[in-house]
């Protein structure tokens, strides 16, 4: 099926609006425009086209005279699409592994006291840790715990035979099928090189076979790199907890020096977080003409930093270049990932500098200021500086004035902590709300923006519906980011949206209807709180068992297919939005689908339009629960609680409202 090449409504966020007419105007393009100006390629975007031998590149689209075409090695469409698909997710995980790696790099340094500015900042974490890795922490010195896991994490990415050691942490009944299928991941490097070889000509050429054993290598990322990522990023930084900050463009400031860090690795930026604020910097801003420096971030890097420290975040993927058409933008510091090429062009256009930091990411037209932990603080400062030295270039400027309250840090750990505290803290109180039906269920809706469709839109469609119904949500990646902007990340939220036993649930623990759990590598967040909720009780004893679903209503990155095959391989019902990449072959959607559903319990499915994934969760959401004889869903049934009360009370004065609950007046100043 032929797709648009952009949607009549390029986005719902009104601070891009704003920037795209300013682009606009100034004859700038954007990532709106060229995707209106440059459709798709039908051939590749169905899983068509095999460009992986110099006999092609075949285009396998069947006609009339040829409905079931062959490539000139004759291989199949099943073949070919499921050769690109496992190639995606081969690296997507090398591209979440690959970041989990570098966390590794910086404990070890740690460890070796051979790192700069970084420091064990969660001992807690370290020893839970320390448990899953099986290293003993008993009268040791956190920095040696720290050096052994850091041995034993490399050791996972390079394992050559056996199993990673995380997936350990996954349902027992869970692991049995990985076991009987022959899918537990060996080491993570081990396993992207395999999907490299296998797809290689004249290799694999079984499309069942090559999606199996691409689950093994999503399952290396969602269990392996990213998971790691996730637990390392927490001890070096921190494990998050509720705070409250901003998001959408209008973060940037028009009196400060703006730095906007972009891309995925909390390593380096959260050295610029620790230095931004030193007097001799502040001083220096001043002395250029600005009050101060302002930081804020796009994308995970963002969400990195907004999570643990509350840094602000100008938005998501799509807000990336329209940050730097503000003109407002001093630096946009860059590491990997999620980077468009158009923001060196862009910035010339303007007075940003573009500082590329990664050994592993250059861009032409970019400042290269590269990273190295041993001295992470130094050039922290020095990219501080120069985006100081920048200010006296600014021009013109049109900061959108839009921006939203949220509150992210929802760790697993917290989950577990909100309901019930310190001592008595566990999922209890979660499975006991879905056994009920206060809830109905849960979905983790995640993943990118993509111009192919209106930006933000089905994020907030399909969320509000999720809320409506009592099912409660979380997010990562720029999917949060999203709703973060129309003010679903906050308590109030709950008032708004939610269904009556949602809101009573929110109420409850004063928690917002939509949990932000983290940047992309934190999906592996939603996998513990899954496993957690299959071994608490009362919904059955794997995460195929639970009423939940996953989706990413507007993916592009091919990180978004590997996150969804280790989804479906752990057991979940996952839906990707836009469009069907493997679309060619109605072999390997069914086997993505039907045939993954029979063997793991978990599938993927490709359904453009946000309503029908809406109805197909729902659906299975209640079979779930059927199948865990559960009470039927039924909304008329919760939401008496008494406090539904309070919104009548909050749209009275406060002295009014606290005359009605406590029967005093406020005491006056
Ligand atoms: Ni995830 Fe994060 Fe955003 Fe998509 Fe890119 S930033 S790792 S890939 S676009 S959600």
């Amino acid at each position: 099926m032929a797709r648009e090449a952009a949607p009549k409504v390029q986005t719902i966020d009104p601070a891009a609006i704003e920037m795209i007419k300013r682009a606009e105007e100034l004859g700038y393009s954007t990532v709106f425009s060229r995707a209106a100006k440059m459709p798709a390629c039908p051939i590749g975007a169905e899983g068509a086209c095999c460009q992986i031998c110099n006999m092609g590149p075949c285009r396998l689209v069947p006609t009339k005279s040829n409905p079931d075409p062959v490539g000139v090695c004759g291989a199949t469409r099943a073949t070919v699409a499921a050769r690109n698909m496992a190639r995606h997710i081969a690296a997507g995980t090398a591209a979440h592994s690959d970041h989990g790696r570098d966390l590794i790099f910086t404990l070890q340094a740690v460890a070796e006291g051979a790192s700069q500015g970084y420091e064990l900042r969660d001992l807690a974490k370290l020893n839970t840790v320390a448990g899953y890795f099986g290293v003993k922490t008993d009268g040791k010195k956190p920095e040696q715990i720290a050096g052994e896991i850091a041995a034993l994490a490399i050791g996972d990415m390079a394992r050559q035979k056996g199993t990673l050691t995380y997936t350990k942490r996954a349902p027992k009944k869970r692991q049995e099928i990985w076991a009987q299928l022959g899918i537990l991941p060996r080491g993570v490097d081990r396993e992207v090189v395999d999907t490299l070889h296998r797809t290689h000509m004249g290799d694999d050429q079984d499309a069942d076979h090559l999606m199996l054993g691409s689950l093994r290598t999503a399952l290396a990322d969602g269990w392996g790199g990213s998971m790691m990522a996730t637990d390392l990023s927490d001890i070096l930084f921190g494990t998050p907890s509720p705070l409250v900050t901003k998001v959408n463009l209008g973060v940037l400031k028009s009196d400060e020096v703006n730095i906007v860090i972009h891309g995925h690795e909390p390593t380096l930026s959260e050295m610029i977080v620790r230095v931004v604020n030193e007097p001799e910097l502040i001083e220096l801003a001043k002395s250029k003409g600005a009050k101060g420096v302002a930081l804020c971030g796009v994308c995970c890097t963002a969400n990195e930093t907004l999570m643990r420290q509350g840094v602000p975040s100008a938005g998501n993927d799509l807000n990336q270049e329209l940050a730097i058409i503000t003109g407002a933008v001093e630096a946009m510091v860059v590491d990997v990932q999620c980077i468009m090429q158009s923001l060196s062009d862009l910035s010339t256009k303007f007075h940003t500098k573009l500082i590329t930091t990664s050994p592993k990411v250059m861009i032409s037209g970019a400042t290269h200021m590269e990273f190295d932990e041993h001295h992470a603080l130094d050039i922290a400062r020095q990219i501080v500086r120069v985006a100081i030295e920048n200010y006296p270039n600014r021009k013109q400027t049109e900061i959108p004035t839009h921006l939203s309250d949220l509150v992210p840090g929802f760790s697993h750990e917290y989950i577990r902590y909100m309901m019930g505290g310190v001592l008595r803290g566990s999922f209890r109180p979660l499975n006991d709300a879905v056994m009920t039906g206060r809830l109905r269920g849960v979905a983790g809706v995640v993943g990118c923006n993509n111009p192919r469709v209106t930006h933000d839109q089905a994020h907030f469609d399909i969320v509000k519906e999720f809320l409506k119904n009592d099912v409660l949500v979380v997010q990562t990646g720029c999917g949060a980011l999203a709703n973060a902007k129309y003010g679903l990340l906050v308590g109030e939220a709950a008032m708004e949206y939610a269904g009556p036993g949602l809101r009573e649930v929110c109420e409850a623990i004063g928690i917002p209807p939509v949990l932000h759990m983290g940047s992309c590598v934190d999906n592996t967040r939603i996998l513990t709180v899954l496993t957690e909720m299959a071994s608490e009780g009362g919904l059955g004893d794997d995460i195929s068992d639970i009423p939940g679903v996953g989706i990413a209503p507007e993916w592009m990155s091919e990180k978004a297919l590997a996150i969804g095959a280790y989804f479906a391989a752990s057991g979940v019902y996952v839906l990707f939005g836009v469009n069907s990449p493997v679309e060619n072959s109605d072999e390997v959607t069914k086997i993505m689908s039907e045939g993954w559903e029979k063997i793991v319990g978990g599938k993927m499915e490709f359904v453009p339009d946000p309503m029908e994934i809406v109805r197909r969760s729902l659906a299975h959401i209640d079979a779930k629960r059927a199948a865990l004889k559960l009470p039927a869903y039924d909304p008329a049934k919760f939401g008496k609680s008494g406090d539904w009360r309070m919104r009548e009370l909050l749209k009275q004065p406060l002295e009014e409202r606290v005359n009605a609950l406590y029967g005093m007046p406020v005491a006056a100043e």
